[in-house]
């Protein structure tokens, strides 16, 4: 398996109930490593540059609100296959159908409020790093 980069968001409503800490537990607990992290606040432009691939979703303009509406941490995690083995820390993207023990399922309040985000795919993991963080911020 090749050592890979995810990128990662816990989303406002992980920051505003103070649960920063023990969502980066299981991040930590399925191995994959916290190499860079920052707490700030989304503007719109970054939120919708961000989701762009969604914009003609209908939920488009709840979840730039959602994501705007308090401070985010933003990550890159690194491990063996970060990209698929975060996906299966973070359960479904509704809670309700997530897997026990996974991140939605103890922390989502909704299918928008689902408590962070992981990137899909390596390609889209090299952009998403890239608005966030420059090479010095990350270390391994
Ligand atoms: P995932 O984050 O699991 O990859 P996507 O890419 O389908 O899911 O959706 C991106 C984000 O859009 C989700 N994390 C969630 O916050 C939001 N979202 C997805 N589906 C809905 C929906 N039906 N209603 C509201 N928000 C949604």
């Amino acid at each position: 398996m090749a050592i890979e980069r995810t990128f990662s968001i816990l989303k406002p409503d992980v920051t505003r109930r103070n649960l920063t800490g023990a969502v980066n537990a299981l991040i930590e607990k399925a191995g994959l490593r916290i190499v860079a992290q920052k707490r700030v606040l989304m503007t719109k432009a970054q939120a919708e540059t961000f989701y762009d691939v969604h914009k003609a979703r209908p939920f488009f303009g709840e979840l730039v609100d959602s994501m705007i509406a308090g401070p985010v941490v933003v990550q890159v995690l690194e491990g063996d296959d970060a990209i698929k083995k975060y996906r299966e820390v973070l359960g479904a993207t509704d809670p309700a159908k997530a897997d026990a023990g996974t991140i939605r399922k103890e922390f989502a309040l909704s299918v928008g409020e689902n408590s962070a985000h992981g990137s899909d795919a390596v390609e889209t993991a090299a952009i998403e790093i890239a608005q966030w963080f420059s090479g010095n911020e990350i270390v391994g």
